[in-house]
């Protein structure tokens, strides 16, 4: 590696041309070609010599898409079907064999009984990365919707079902409730109605981070005695994030696997106008507002909304602050 490369390790390739000698011009395009196609600064780290966490969880998105059947490991059909959808061509069974060879010689948990584990998977591609295949994985990824930031491109995200009136909200459907209960009892691995912070965490390693880890989210819900969150306070995180960005909502169904329509996971509420006329509504999810000036215990109300302990000290808010629960209806 030349010194400038290792000085800077932003710099992709450093070549020696000369234009009087007309040596290496044609690579000097070749290269700076493939900077611009194939760019190794979203993908790779080169410092750590790893891939970085964003394409780590595309690519685990992608291999939980392509393991059809759920058993943690591509089998050769389904390592087939990846290379049909991404390549336009098939592998041939020898060429599996020697795919799956070459990541078990360097990396035996890579590969076992029932085919390429999501190990060996990524262990693959960093190697292709790491030989200057990136146009691999940069195929393999746009195939798959993402675009130079490994976002899924906002052009699968169905922005035209949240449009809405001033006075019109969105709210999930029975259909994307029920898939994400799903997801709950599948992420709360022990069963106890308390979904920790490493487990919210595991839910989202498939979306690029984590949409609850910043406000207005980020404790917006009712904590569990354990500090995790039950399956309503999951679904109130849900709730919340769909009246306030519908688009983020969506988009992150979507990154965590949602199989249906997208559009079929929200709805758009009627207009308040009518629902003030007929003196009912068909929302679930309602928005109220708590005013009041400084001091005259807006906080401590929220607080206890969420079954947060009381306390004495006053620390005043400085910003706008979210609150989401579920609340019974008498009667
Ligand atoms: N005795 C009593 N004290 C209360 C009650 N509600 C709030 N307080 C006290 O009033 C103080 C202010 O409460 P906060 O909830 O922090 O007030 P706030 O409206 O959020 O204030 P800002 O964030 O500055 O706008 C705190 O010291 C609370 O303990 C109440 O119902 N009874
Ligand atoms: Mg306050």
């Amino acid at each position: 590696m030349s010194p400038i490369m290792q000085q800077f390790r932003e710099i992709e390739t450093c070549i020696e041309c000369s234009a009087y000698k007309h040596i290496q011009i044609p690579e000097v395009f070749y290269y700076a070609q493939k900077a611009v196609l194939h760019p190794t600064g979203p993908l790779f780290d080169q410092e750590s010599q790893t891939l970085k966490p964003r394409c780590v969880r595309a690519l685990k998105r992608i291999f939980i898409l392509c393991d059809h059947d759920r058993d943690g490991a591509l089998s050769d059909a389904e390592l087939n079907d990846f290379q049909v959808k991404c390549f336009n061509a098939p592998l041939q069974p020898s060429e599996i064999v020697g795919v799956k060879r070459v990541v078990q010689d360097k990396m035996v948990e890579g590969v076992n009984e029932r085919g390429l584990t999501l190990t060996g998977f990524l262990f693959l591609h960093a190697l292709f990365i790491e030989k200057g295949r990136l146009e691999t994985t940069w195929t393999v990824l746009r195939k798959f919707g993402y675009n130079n930031d490994i976002k899924l491109s906002d052009d699968l995200i169905p922005h035209s079902s949240v449009k809405r009136a001033p006075d019109q909200s969105v709210e999930l459907t029975n259909e994307a409730i029920e898939y994400l209960r799903g997801i709950y009892e599948l992420f709360d691995g022990d069963l106890d109605n308390n979904l920790r912070p490493v487990e919210v965490e595991d839910v989202f390693s498939t979306a690029p981070d984590s949409p609850w880890n910043d406000v207005p989210y980020k404790d917006a819900a009712e904590k569990t005695a354990l500090g995790g969150l039950s399956l309503d306070a999951f679904l109130s995180e849900w709730a919340l994030m769909t009246l306030l960005d519908p688009a983020r909502s969506l988009e992150n169904l979507i990154y965590i696997g949602y199989p249906g329509d997208p559009s079929s996971a929200i709805r758009v509420t009627k207009r308040r106008r009518l629902d003030r006329k007929k003196q009912q509504s068909e929302r679930n999810v309602f928005q109220c507002f708590v005013f009041g000036p400084a001091n005259a215990g807006k906080s401590v109300l929220i607080n206890s909304f969420l079954g947060r302990p009381y306390s004495d000290t006053y620390s005043p808010t400085i910003d706008d602050r979210y609150a989401v629960n579920v609340v019974e209806l008498p009667g």
